[in-house]
Formats: C-alpha cells, sequence, structure tokens
C-alpha cells in the first residue's frame, strides 16, 4: 500500500493495482498507450473481408481503436483490468431459452464503469489533477487488442482474451491515462494446437486462425435488428441472446472454474433462464421492468420475442404452434412474424401448415408474406 502522496512511476503503479484489486479487478496489467499497429492491420483486414458488416466498422475505426490518444490526447500507459464471471451453468427445460452468462447479471457496463472510475478518481486524486479517461466496451478502442500487450491473456482462437488463470469469461475495462506507469510484458502463451472452440462454434464463425466472421456469431445473430439470415436460424438452436459454445470448450476457461462474485449471479431466473412462450409474449412493460437492469436492455422487446420464434422452431415441438400462431397473426412487429412464420414452417405439422396459409391470404407486409411463402415452399404448398 503506498501511504504518502505518489510521486514516482513506481508508485503511481502501485497505487493502481491496489485501487482496481480493492475496486473488485480479478487481474491487473498495465501497457503504453502507444499506437498498435499490428492490431490496427488485422483489424482492418477483417472490416475489409466484411467480417464485421453488421457493425459497420471502416479501416478509420480501426485506426482510431488502435491508439488511446484518441480517447484521451497525451496518454502514455493504459491500465487493463479483468473481472472474472463464470458461474456454474443453469440447468435447462425443455421450451426454455437459453441466456449467455454474461448478460443473466446485473449490465456488466454499470459495474466496470463504477469500478474503472474508481480506480480513475484515486489516480486523478494522487496526481492533484485529471489525467485520465476510462472505456468498457462502448468507446472505439481495440480493448482486446491492448489487453494482449498488457501480458493480462493472450488472444485464443475463438478471438476472446483467455485471461492467465481467469480464463476467457472476463471482461475488459481500461483505464488510459497520461501518467507514466511500469508496463508489463505480454505472455508467452498460446492456444498451441488446440481447436476446440472452431469445431464447437454451431454457425462455423471462428475461422482457426484468430478471426471470426462475426457475422455468422450467434452473439451477433441474436443482437441484430434486422431479419436473421434463414440459413443460419436453425443452427442457433435454444440460444436467445448471446452464446457461450466457444468458450465453454475452452481448455484453460474450464480449468479456471467459476467466480464466487454475488454481482456475477443471475439477476433472475425468468431472465436467465426464460419459457419460450412467455418469451415470445413479452411487451415493453414487462421488458422494462425486467430487461432494464441487464445487458440483454439494449436492443428492446422485439428482438427478444423474434429470438424466441426462432428458438421454438428449433425446438420442434407440436406443443408451440397455438403460442406461434398467435404471433404470425397478432405481433405488431414484422420481424417476429416473419420468424414465427420460419418457425410454423420448421416444426411443419399440419396444423402449423393450416395457420400458414390462412395467414398468407390476411398478411399484408411483404417481409412477413416472403417469409411465410419460404415456409410453406419445401412442401410445396405456396398459393394452393
Ligand atoms: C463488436 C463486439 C462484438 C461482436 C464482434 C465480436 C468480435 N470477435 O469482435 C459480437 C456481437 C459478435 C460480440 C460477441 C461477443 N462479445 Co463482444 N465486443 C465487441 C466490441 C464492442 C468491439 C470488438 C471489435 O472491435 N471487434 C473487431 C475485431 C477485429 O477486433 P478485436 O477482436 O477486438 O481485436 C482483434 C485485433 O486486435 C487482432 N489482434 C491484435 N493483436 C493481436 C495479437 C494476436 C497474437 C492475435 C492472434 C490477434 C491480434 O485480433 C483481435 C482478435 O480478432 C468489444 C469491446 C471493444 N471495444 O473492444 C466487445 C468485447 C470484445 N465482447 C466481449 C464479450 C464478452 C463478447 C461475448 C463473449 C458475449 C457473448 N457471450 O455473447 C461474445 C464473444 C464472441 C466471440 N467469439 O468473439 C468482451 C470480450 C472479453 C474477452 N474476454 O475477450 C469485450 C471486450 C467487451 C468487454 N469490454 O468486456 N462482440
Amino acid at each position: 500500500m503506498v501511504h504518502s502522496r505518489p510521486s514516482s512511476a513506481a508508485e503511481f503503479t502501485q497505487l493502481a493495482h491496489d485501487a482496481a484489486r480493492a475496486a473488485g479487478a480479478s487481474l491487473v496489467r498495465i501497457t503504453a498507450a502507444t499506437r498498435d499497429e499490428h492490431a490496427q492491420r488485422a483489424m482492418a483486414e477483417s472490416f475489409a473481408r466484411g467480417d464485421f458488416a453488421t457493425w459497420g466498422y471502416t479501416s478509420e475505426y480501426a485506426q482510431a481503436a488502435t491508439d488511446p490518444a484518441n480517447i484521451l490526447p497525451g496518454a502514455r500507459s493504459v491500465i487493463c483490468i479483468a473481472v472474472a464471471y463464470a458461474t456454474p451453468k443453469l440447468r435447462y427445460r425443455p421450451l426454455h431459452g437459453r441466456v449467455s452468462n454474461y448478460a443473466w447479471s446485473s449490465d456488466y457496463h454499470r459495474r466496470m464503469r463504477d469500478l474503472l472510475a474508481e480506480v480513475a478518481s484515486a489516480l486523478d486524486t494522487a496526481a492533484g489533477a485529471s489525467v485520465t479517461a476510462i472505456a468498457c466496451d462502448t468507446k472505439p478502442l481495440a480493448e482486446r487488442a491492448f489487453a494482449a500487450q498488457s501480458g493480462l491473456g493472450w488472444i485464443g482462437k475463438h478471438t476472446n482474451l483467455i485471461a492467465s488463470t481467469v480464463g476467457s469469461f472476463v471482461f475488459l475495462g481500461e483505464v488510459i491515462t497520461t501518467l507514466d506507469l511500469v508496463a508489463d510484458a505480454p505472455t508467452k502463451k498460446t492456444c498451441g494446437a488446440c481447436t476446440r472452440c472452431v469445431t464447437a462454434c454451431p454457425t462455423q464463425a471462428l475461422r482457426g486462425d484468430y478471426t471470426i466472421d462475426a457475422t455468422k456469431c450467434i452473439a451477433d445473430l441474436t443482437q441484430r435488428t434486422d431479419a436473421i439470415p434463414r440459413a443460419l436460424r436453425a443452427q442457433i438452436g435454444d440460444y436467445v441472446w448471446g452464446c457461450d459454445r466457444c468458450q465453454e470448450v475452452c481448455p484453460p476457461t474450464i480449468a479456471a472454474g467459476f467466480t464466487q462474485d454475488p454481482q456475477a449471479a443471475p439477476l433472475d431466473d425468468a431472465l436467465a433462464h426464460p419459457s419460450l412462450t412467455a418469451l415470445l409474449r413479452l411487451r415493453s412493460g414487462e421488458f422494462k421492468r425486467r430487461y432494464a437492469k441487464s445487458a440483454m436492455g439494449w436492443r428492446g422487446a422485439a428482438v427478444l420475442r423474434r429470438n424466441a420464434a426462432v428458438a421454438l422452431g428449433n425446438a420442434l415441438d407440436r406443443s408451440a404452434i397455438p403460442a406461434l400462431g398467435q404471433a404470425l397473426r397478432e405481433d405488431p412487429h414484422p420481424q417476429v412474424r416473419g420468424h414465427a412464420a420460419w418457425a410454423l414452417g420448421r416444426i411443419g405439422a399440419p396444423q402449423a401448415l393450416a395457420i400458414l396459409r390462412a395467414q398468407q391470404r390476411n398478411e399484408m407486409d411483404t417481409l412477413v408474406l416472403d417469409e411465410i411463402r419460404a415456409a410453406l415452399e419445401p412442401l410445396s404448398l405456396a398459393g394452393r
């Protein structure tokens, strides 16, 4: 512990570590805030390939995100912080949706912002001036690249940072500072020949060369607000928000075990493990009450209803037909009606087909009509 006002780089470094640990960080490492040209190239290449087409990232973004001075002019150091969030897997029941571990607790953005603000405030107070800026998720910063440079861990073939001893189920956050701090060295660890995540990915989004086609990643598919590509819907299975498959099979992540942090616990059973028919009926009042505190709240209720329709289609359970039929007839959002049509077609029972054919005569929206047509097509029933 530093007791007097710090003056040297070593003392400020110690203060940063102590403050981060006291605020709840699982791991803390430091790197120089220099532009990362390697990451800039890697990012620009993946944007040019279209791997992030749903995010609209550009080479300008790659340039900005790999230079911390864009967030804090005069930046000299980046304090990289990992907070572990792995909790035991929930026991899933039929006709219930799967939510990824990061999203079932209180929204990590708030948690990380409070933690990072405490570290920043300790440094500002000790320096007697404002010398910091914080970043977590929402600022243009290549968080994983700086975390890897700092030795917090290494970037795995699933493209997540695998934090040494803590695994990849970690949130990342950074305090950028104009202070010169003592930098740590990157780790020499790598994934070696392991390709478990590549094999486990249900949509083959991971290439095995440390790159991802994010447009295929279930985390992306369940967050997008436009239609989920039909060819990928069946592979989403029962996930209604995010996906953990690539990390669940990752050996160092498994070896790291679970956190005891109560803040990582599920907010409530209905959020972490929702009944799919209840989720399909989710309206904005209940959505606000239940999801506002979670990281699942930012896309709105219709996206969750749409995802519930897909998961119900994948459950291939005829008992879901009445709920899907009601969504097809009555949901105010065309995306939800369209995906309900797909789900009915996937279940394919005579009752589902009768509902689709009846609604083909009543539906006015061209997007939904197209989904109904596609759902009926395999059975050559369209227009009969
Ligand atoms: C957009 C985004 C997504 C997109 C795209 C994911 C992706 N792989 O980029 C989607 C919606 C798919 C997504 C999903 C998830 N995300 Co996300 N996401 C982001 C966000 C906002 C931007 C990421 C970005 O810029 N991507 C563009 C790519 C090209 O850049 P990059 O992956 O960051 O960095 C690459 C280069 O730096 C280069 N590189 C640089 N140096 C080096 C060195 C070596 C040796 C190598 C090999 C490569 C390399 O390779 C890196 C990896 O591809 C970040 C927050 C942030 N600002 O960083 C969170 C973030 C990456 N997500 C996070 C999380 C938790 C997730 C999910 C686990 C959530 C879930 N369960 O559903 C999944 C994981 C899916 C996966 N396998 O990647 C965490 C990751 C924590 C960690 N341990 O790495 C972050 C950091 C948020 C946070 N602050 O905690 N996410």
